[in-house]
């Protein structure tokens, strides 16, 4: 059975736990607590040397790190993938947004402010809120004429924004200003099989 290194709060986490979930595959699911170090022992080193959760081991041994090589992996071949080079080329392109000028400014405040962090960690928080803005916004352009990321169809671009966009306001960041992607956060999480990120989904 495939095996998920996560921490249950974590967005980059719960992106492999919903796909999974999404595909009715079944996968036992390790908690790491990453606040205990957990993910920086020499054991887990050896599954991902760069010390983060998610990384999804195979049946064989082989572990894959980085949430959204997990998706890609998973997806291949599902309708979370497109097959049109075009299209795929779309979701690579969100994705790799995600990674570069999501991410690093949304999640990282949230991580802050949901672990106590807030005055200690004041300066860098103001420093990522205007680029985490930019990166709702460029979201509420592109969603204010589609229902998904990329085509009409419900794919891993969706479920890579989707698992810090819905968290975002623990963050810091209101999403009031942004209906286009209040809406799209309701039509994620109307699909079927949905699960929510504080469900300890798996074995
Ligand atoms: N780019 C990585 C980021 C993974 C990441 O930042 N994981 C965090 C939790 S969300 C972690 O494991 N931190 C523990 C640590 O740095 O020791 C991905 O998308 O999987």
């Amino acid at each position: 059975m495939l095996r998920l290194h996560d921490f249950l709060p974590s967005g980059n986490g719960y992106k492999a736990r919903l796909l999974l979930t999404l595909l009715s595959i079944p996968f036992e699911r390790v908690e790491v607590d990453i606040l205990k170090g957990e993910s920086r022992t020499e054991a887990f080193l050896a599954k991902n040397p760069n010390g983060r959760i998610p990384v999804l081991e195979l049946e064989d041994g082989r572990c894959l790190p980085e949430s959204n090589a997990i998706l890609g992996y998973l997806a291949e071949g599902t309708p979370f993938m497109p097959a049109d080079p075009w299209q795929r080329a779309q979701v690579y392109r969100w994705m790799f947004f995600e990674q570069y000028s999501h991410e690093p400014y949304i999640a990282t405040s949230r991580f802050w402010l949901q672990h106590g962090q807030a005055e200690e960690k004041a300066d860098e928080l103001a420093r990522r809120r205007e680029p985490g803005l930019a990166a709702l916004g460029v979201m509420e352009g592109h969603l204010a004429a589609r229902d998904f990321f990329v085509g009409s169809a419900y794919s891993i671009a969706d479920i890579a924004l989707y698992a810090y966009t819905h968290v975002a306001p623990e963050g810091g960041f209101a999403l009031d200003p942004y209906p286009a992607v209040r809406a799209w956060i309701e039509r994620v999480a109307g699909q079927p099989r949905h699960v929510p990120i504080t469900e300890a989904v798996g074995k």
